[in-house]
């Protein structure tokens, strides 16, 4: 694998689960695998998880790992071509990311949506310019569009908790103060569609996802119809996708909290988000808190799915 932005660098998904399960069993098997290989992360956003469990993975793999936070110690980077830069920042992201490729065998990146531009943010202008421009194997750690390591793990869990064949799977809209992006309701979206569940994904009007995500999920503007009978309630804010409102906010309505009465209309599902969460904004205290609730084992899980990618990574150097 050389580079991870979306379900379709993964492969059949069976295989990528099974691979997953086996290295939770053992995770220091490929031990051998990332001697004397180096991973830089480079984060222009900030990261508990990804950050933590990226670099987890990458040792237990016997790699050695660089973070660096760009905006915390690095020159400000200017990423338009052809400007002149008389402004604030020193150095341009053409000639930084092929220095960075200098320095590692592979890269991850946290570049998320900037909101200036949705073609900019759409044609993922950042983490492309990291693969087209650094000679090294790239992998998403969020980027503008997309959350690949997330939905794995998400997945991984899933695959783990449910108890019928083919679960009934419901991403819905959450109220937050602030814009977010549509990174992780877009890669749930797909990576849910690629398994095959019962996927629901509901949202108040405006709030429609880009269609190449949405695939063939059905789409429903009302909450309680569709958490009924659900056996997985995957809490998400994003912002909207939609023009002339794109990355912005249109609703902060807690009817759409997610409630134990709200989870009571359920097929008694588990409650999933990929944190950080807001409390009682998204979800009540109660709900996050019951014995229902995955966030924990999520989170245990990306430790999961990012070595599943670098170990593909690795044995294709
Ligand atoms: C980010 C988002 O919604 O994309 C990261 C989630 C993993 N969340 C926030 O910025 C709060
Ligand atoms: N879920 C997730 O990616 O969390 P961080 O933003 O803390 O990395």
């Amino acid at each position: 694998m050389r580079y991870f932005t979306s379900v379709n660098d993964i492969g059949p998904l069976d295989k990528a689960v099974k691979e997953a399960l086996e290295v939770k069993q053992n995770r220091f098997a490929y031990s051998h695998l990332g001697r004397n290989r180096t991973l830089l992360m480079i984060f222009f956003n900030s990261s508990l998880r990804t950050r933590l469990s990226t670099q987890k993975a990458a040792m237990n793999l016997g790699m050695n790992v660089i973070v660096l936070d760009v905006n915390n110690g690095a020159w400000k980077l200017e990423t338009e071509r052809g400007v002149i830069m008389d402004g604030d920042c020193p150095e341009h992201l053409l000639e930084a990311v092929p220095v960075m490729g200098c320095y590692c065998d592979i890269i991850g990146v946290r570049s998320f949506a900037r909101f200036e531009n949705k073609e900019d943010d759409y044609n993922e202008k950042i983490i492309n310019q990291f693969i087209k421009y650094s000679g090294r194997p790239v992998f998403s750690m969020e980027a503008a569009t997309g959350h690949p390591l997330q939905a794995f793990a998400d997945l991984i869990t899933i695959e783990e908790y449910k108890t019928k064949a083919r679960p009934k799977v419901v991403l819905t809209w959450a109220p937050h103060p602030r814009a977010l992006p549509q990174a992780v309701p877009n890669s749930f979206a797909q990576w849910m569609n690629a398994a095959g569940y019962d996927f629901v994904i509901t949202h108040p009007k405006g709030y429609e996802l880009a269609p190449e995500f949405v695939g063939n999920a059905k789409v429903t503007y009302d909450q309680d119809e569709a958490l009924r009978g659900a056996d997985f309630v995957y809490a998400k804010n994003w912002s909207a996708y939609a023009d002339p409102n794109y990355g912005q906010i249109l609703s902060k309505d807690r009817a759409w909290t997610i409630t134990t009465e709200k989870m009571a209309l359920t097929d008694n599902a588990y409650f999933m988000h990929c944190l950080p969460v807001r409390r009682n904004m998204i979800v009540s205290d109660d709900v996050i808190e019951s014995d229902r609730s995955l966030v924990i084992p999520e989170a245990a899980n990306r430790e999961i799915s990012a070595e599943v990618v670098l170990k593909r990574m690795l044995e294709s150097l």
